[in-house]
């Protein structure tokens, strides 16, 4: 009943516009999953590899049909009647497959195209959401969702240096009400952003993309919006950044444009713990560049007490080199992209691997996405805590919340919303 009858990819739109891969897996018992593929901007360097054409005739060179056919010819023919039911044998025969360590061959996007839409067939075939299948009766919790309100970096077209100005609704007591927190924040802002004549357009992520002086005036904005919401900064909401700071790097300096300076590792060590004395900031993520071990060390020593520090860009999701992290004692929580990756079972591993180091994990989305709301299901079902999502406006991030939303009424009074004790560790909160 769970054998793969066949599987078919197509290209489909991203929400950059970008072509992107979009897998169909049909059972022996007709039950089907879909899986859609998203894709980066601030890309690690050392990510499983999407494979693209580089025929500049189609979409600039950004077309997927050589993964669609890789999909459709070799993976199809070789995956015919293997048991959809058995993850860790699939995941481990589309890394055969491949052959070359890194996904290169098939692409890492065919590949967790096909991972992913297996789970999904499976579920379907259940009758259970893909959340209840993946927890296979272990217990769940509905994440803290860490919402971008303010996009700057690579994401947006303004001066500001920072990635992603997020807020978490830990303090509250249900998803539901964090959400409504987080969009009334969202809608403050942007009617502060219009008070101050600035423009309320948004980024990749649907955070706003105003033309700030400074890092600083974002976080003071963001702060004046949760108030002039009705919440209490630092007890309902608190506010989390993305540096992406290897995008940051240049000639061995930090460049920080918004407040004009050139920064070394240890003195932007130092401007984070300024911030952490002024603003209630939760979570630093890709606060050093990703081949800045000795920053990274030093961060972790310094910060690592009192505030997560998330590594994205460095650990990209991969069991070996997360270990290695852990190894060198570096970061205290873990981003979690399955498209880092490659398959879905290389994904749990590394989320599993945090759980037993110690480190925290935050589901991720990318920058460029899909209607996919596979990431929703996987924060519950790994009991990750924490997930981010993007914005509060544009259907590709609210996608994601509206999925947690439904997982949370179809759990009634068992949903757990994993609120503040995600952070519990951090001894200044
Ligand atoms: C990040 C992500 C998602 P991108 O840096 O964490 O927010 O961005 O997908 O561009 O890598
Ligand atoms: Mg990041």
């Amino acid at each position: 009943m769970t054998q793969i009858r066949s599987l078919h990819a197509r290209e489909v739109l991203d929400s950059r516009g970008h072509p992107t891969i979009e897998v169909d897996v049909t059972l022996v018992d007709g039950s089907q999953g879909r899986a859609a593929i998203p894709s980066g901007a601030s890309t690690g360097s050392r990510e499983a590899v999407e494979l693209r054409d580089g025929d500049k005739t189609r979409y600039g060179g950004k077309g997927v049909l050589k993964a669609v056919d890789n999909v459709n010819t070799i993976l199809a023919a070789a995956l015919r009647g293997f048991d959809a039911g058995d993850q860790a044998g699939l995941d481990q025969r589309l890394i055969e497959l491949d052959g070359s360590g890194n996904k290169s061959n098939l692409g890492a996007n065919a590949l967790l195209g096909v991972s992913l839409a297996a789970a999904r067939s499976m579920a379907e075939q259940r009758g259970v959401g893909l959340w209840a299948y993946l927890a296979a009766g272990e217990e769940v919790s509905i994440p803290v969702p860490m919402m971008n309100v303010i996009s700057g970096g690579v994401h947006a077209n303004n001066n500001v240096d920072i990635q992603e100005f997020m807020i978490i609704p830990a303090g509250l007591t249900s998803f539901h009400e964090a959400l409504r927190a987080g969009s009334e924040v969202f809608h403050a802002l942007k009617s502060l952003l219009h008070g101050h004549g600035l423009a309320s357009l948004v980024g990749d992520e649907g955070g706003f993309a105003p033309d700030l002086r400074s890092n600083v005036e974002a976080l003071e904005t963001i702060l004046e919006a949760i108030l002039k919401a009705g919440y209490c900064p630092g007890e309902d909401i608190w506010l989390g950044l993305d540096v992406a700071a290897s995008e940051l790097l240049e000639t061995g300096k930090y460049q920080l444009a918004g407040e004009g300076k050139r920064l070394t590792a240890e003195q932007l060590i130092e401007l984070f713990d300024d911030w952490l004395a002024e603003y209630p900031i939760l979570s630093i993520e890709d606060g050093m560049a990703e081949d800045d071990l000795d920053g990274w060390r030093q961060m972790t020593m310094k910060l690592g007490s009192r505030v997560q520090l998330v590594g994205d860009n460095n650990f990209v999701t991969h069991p070996d080199i997360f270990e290695a992290g852990i190894a060198e004692g570096i970061a205290n929580a873990i981003l979690i992209k399955p498209n880092q990756i490659g398959t879905l079972s290389e994904t749990l591993a590394t989320i599993r691997m945090a759980a037993a180091a110690g480190y925290a994990a935050v589901v991720s989305h990318r920058s460029g996405e899909t209607e996919d709301t596979t990431i929703a299901d996987l924060a519950v079902a790994m009991k990750v805590g924490q997930i981010k999502a993007g914005s509060l406006c544009r259907s590709e991030h609210i996608g994601k919340y509206n999925q947690l939303l439904r997982i949370e009424e179809a759990l009634g009074d068992q949903a757990r919303y994993a609120g503040r004790s995600t952070f519990q560790q951090l001894s200044a909160h």
